[in-house]
């Protein structure tokens, strides 16, 4: 009996370790993204498109441009409990990209800088 429950188990945990109904995909390799990318660019403590509209499918990349790190943070909305919705600190030219699948109002931060960095992507 205890045999049958643990392959039972086995069985089950591959599926909720594939993530398929994330709303969003973190890209590993933000450089190197391909397809339909809106650059967001990080320049003086601030995102400098802090509004996107993209369609469902289509890549976000945001862009470091200054020496203070920065990052990504998807800290309320659809994508708040994907693994990774809070990215890693940006250094100076470094990106970080995502892509949206579900429709809906993504808004995001920079963590450390919070009450002046925020953002919002919007999915159709
Ligand atoms: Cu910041």
């Amino acid at each position: 009996m205890r045999s049958m429950l643990l392959a039972a188990l086995c069985v089950a945990l591959p599926l909720s370790a594939a993530h398929a109904a994330d709303p969003i995909e973190i890209l590993p390799d933000a450089k190197a993204a391909t397809g339909e990318i809106t650059e967001i660019d990080i320049d003086k403590m601030a995102f400098l498109t802090p509004e996107v509209k993209i369609k469902s499918g289509q890549i976000v990349r945001w862009t470091n441009k200054e020496a203070v790190a920065h990052n990504v943070h998807f800290r309320q909305g659809p994508a708040k409990t994907v693994k990774g919705a809070m990215g890693p600190m940006l250094n100076v030219n470094e990106a970080y990209a995502v892509k949206f699948i579900e429709p809906g109002t993504y808004n995001y931060i920079c963590t450390p800088h919070s009450a002046v960095m925020k953002g919002k992507v919007i999915v159709e």
